[in-house]
This record gives structure tokens, sequence and C-alpha cells, in this order.
């Protein structure tokens, strides 16, 4: 029987077999952009190509910039405009979720479902500091990263009901998101499979001259798998547009940092590839924004790749299905008065960069927002049939096929 392998982002080149080395490589996963594409295989073991000379791509031998190696505090202050963004994102974030767990108790969600609640301030703070082109590519705990990219609540919460009118039809659910339209590449439920997809898609913008970044994003329990390091040497080596951010809330399913990594600022594993590397505070926007603009400054230069850490905290458990129990309800309650969503808010009020009444408003909003994406969604058709044999990937004439 013939093997098929799976396609996610465009299609296609032919002369993949040239430039993997007449490797035979079966199921992987591979995104092409004009000349240039980029492979994964299944297993995880990450394979760049594309049609290019190496001597194509400058391979200098910049200095990585000095590290900074503490966790930054913001000190800048920053637009009504900008807080009210913040906070509304945050918050459209919170109350998504918050509804799609009542959802899930209902039976209308199904499957896995990965909350975010407690990590808002690292989305907000993404969002607000790149620019229209840049791409990012994350994890399976994606609802906040996807709806900070533009993807609506309503296609949001259809794709979690499994309706035909979510973003990806109905045919992802929680974990796979996908929006092309804004370059968010999902959505991604192999642990750390992300990662080399976000170094390809940094290749492909180096290699079509644009000034684009890709937001590489990936949890704790990631940091330690091959691909990691087989990415983080390429994108060094050539000098790729790429922002590798570690969300890390300190547990990998129940498994804590601290019993599965020797060393647990995990910043420091960029060093190892003389990689600008930070930790940083992801419990407030501001100090996301802030190392995300210092980063994407230094990548559009075209130093390389940027390595982040932000420390952040999930109040819920990895999925609905765990109830959390490997942790101490006062180190949740730690987290909980450090709520990025609360703290946001009273900083508004206490500096009167905004009314009770606008806080109001906004609230007001994403309540209404969030009732009406879950009408949209309960009401939505589920996918025809047929849709099961539509957006599957069949490629006829694989070149590493052997009868
Ligand atoms: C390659 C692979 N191995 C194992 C799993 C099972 N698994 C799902 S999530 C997870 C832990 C991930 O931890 P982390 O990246 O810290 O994510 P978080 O739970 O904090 O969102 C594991 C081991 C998987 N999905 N993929
Ligand atoms: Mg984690």
């Amino acid at each position: 029987m013939r093997k098929k392998s799976f396609l996610c982002g465009c299609l296609q080149t032919s002369n993949a077999e040239k430039c993997c080395n007449g490797k035979r490589i079966s199921n992987f996963i591979k995104i092409v952009f004009g000349n240039a594409f980029f492979a994964v295989s299944c297993s995880g073991e990450a394979t760049v190509a594309g049609e290019f000379s190496q001597n194509r791509i400058k391979n200098s031998n910049m200095v990585a910039e000095k590290k900074q190696r503490t966790t930054k505090k913001s000190t800048s202050t920053y637009s009504k405009e900008q807080y009210l963004f913040w906070y509304e994102l945050m918050l459209r974030i919170r109350r998504f979720e918050e509804r799609a767990l009542v959802a899930y108790g209902q039976q209308k969600v199904r499957g896995f479902c990965h909350v975010y609640i407690g990590q808002e301030a690292v989305a907000a703070g993404i969002e607000s500091a790149l620019k229209p082109g840049d791409a990012i590519v994350t994890a399976y705990r994606q609802h906040g990263i996807a709806i900070g990219r533009g993807v609506s609540t309503k296609a949001a919460m259809a794709e979690l009901f499994g309706k035909a009118t979510g973003i990806v039809k109905g045919k992802g659910g929680s974990m796979h998101f996908f929006y092309a339209e804004n370059k968010y590449f999902g959505g991604n439920g192999i642990v750390g499979a992300q990662i080399p997809i976000g170094t390809g898609i940094a290749f492909a913008e180096k290699y079509r001259g644009t000034d684009n970044l890709c937001v590489t994003m990936f949890g704790d329990g990631a940091a330690r798998q091959g691909a990691l390091y087989e990415s983080f040497n390429m994108a060094m080596t050539w000098k790729l547009p790429v922002l590798y951010i570690v969300e890390n809330n300190g547990y990998a399913m129940g498994t804590s940092v601290a019993r599965t990594s020797n060393v647990q600022d995990l910043y420091k594993i960029g060093l190892a590839f003389d990689m600008p590397s930070e930790a940083v505070d992801g419990m407030n926007p501001e100090s996301v924004h802030e190392a995300i603009q210092k980063a994407a400054e230094h990548i559009r230069a075209g130093k390389g790749p940027y390595f982040l850490e932000i420390k952040t905290y999930r109040y819920k458990g990895h999925s609905v299905s765990d109830p959390a129990k490997y942790r101490s309800k006062d180190e949740v309650k730690e987290y909980q008065d450090k709520d990025p969503v609360k703290t946001t808010e009273a900083k508004i009020l206490a500096n009167g960069i905004a009314t009770e009444e606008e806080i109001q408003a906004i609230k007001d909003k994403i309540k209404a927002e969030i009732e009406e994406a879950v009408q949209f969604a309960e009401e939505s058709p589920y996918p025809d049939p047929s849709e099961l044999y539509t957006d599957n990937y069949t490629q006829q004439d694989y070149p590493y096929i052997k009868d």
C-alpha cells in the first residue's frame, strides 16, 4: 500500500528529493512558501530544505547580543488605547474560555480542551508588539493566541462545538485552529512539533526577503524535545527571523519543571547556542510587550533569532479532565493574586486611564459577544459527512515511495 504524506500550509515543491539528499522520509509535515519549503517528519526529526544554494544564506559570524538574564519589570507607561486593547483582549479570552468550560460540562464541546486561563497577558503582550505580516505558531493551548490573532469568538466557539462554521470547519477542535489569512499557523497537538515548523516559516520569510518574523511558541514540556535543539542550531547558524517563546507555566501536564529539568531557568537553554535569551514576567501585558518589542527589533535588524522564557501560570489543570491535584491551593492563589485581567483593570482605574463606566461598557460588550458566539455555535450545522473527504492531502507522486 502506498504511504500518504500529510501536508500543512501551502502545497508542494518538486525538488524535495534533491534537497533532502535522496533520503526517504515518509509521514512528514511540509510548509511551502514560494520557492522555499520546510519539512519535519512526524517522528520529530527536523529537516529543512528548499530551492536555494547554501551560499545564498549569509552565515555571518555575528556575535550574539549581550544577554540579559533577569526577569524584567515594566516601568513604561502606555496610552489609554493600549491599556484598553490589552484589557479587552484578555477579558475576551477569559470569558470565552470560561463559557467554553460550561459548554464542555454540557457535553456540547467534546474531545480535548486545554484552557489558557491565567496566561492571557502573554497573548495580549505578543499581539500588541507584533506588526501585520508577522506569523505565529503555537502548541495546543491556543484559544487565546488564536483570538488575539483575529479569530472571531464565533468561529472559535463553533470550532469547539465541532460545527461547520468553525475556524477550520469543525474538523480541528480545541487544539487545531488555523487562520492562514492572519498568518496563524495553529494549534499543534504534538509537543514540540511546531518548533521546527516555526523555524521553517522564518526560513521562508528570510528567503523571500521580508522583514516579517515568526513567533514560535511552546510550553515548558517541549523545552527538552530534540526538535528544539536542532531548530535552535539551524536558526542561529542561518540567522533566521524567529522569536522562540517558551511559556513556562511550571508544569507539563502534571509534571513540574523541577522534576524534569536540572536547569529550571529555561531561557538558559538558548545560551548554549549564543542566542540572546531572557526571562520575562508573564503576568502582565506590559512586560511581555516590552520584551517582544526588544526581541523583534533585534530580529528585524537581521541579527537572527531570540529566545524568551515567559514565566506564567495556568489556574486550571492541563485539560478539562485534570483536577490538578499535584499542586497546592496556596500556589494557585499566589498567581491568582497577580491575575493579569484583574491587575490590569485595577491599574487602569487607579491611574485614571479609563473610568469605571468605560470598563463596565467593555465587560458588557464582551459578555454579549460571548453569548452571541455560543448561540451562533449552537445554531450552526455540523459538517456534512462528505467533508470527511475534503481538506485531506494525498500526494500521488510522492518521490520517496518505493513500491
Ligand atoms: C510528542 C508528544 N509527546 C507526548 C505528548 C502528550 N502530551 C500532551 S501535553 C504534554 C505536556 C506538555 O507540557 P507543556 O508543553 O508544558 O504544556 P502545558 O501543559 O503547560 O500547556 C504531553 C507530554 C504529546 N502530545 N506529544
Ligand atoms: Mg507547561
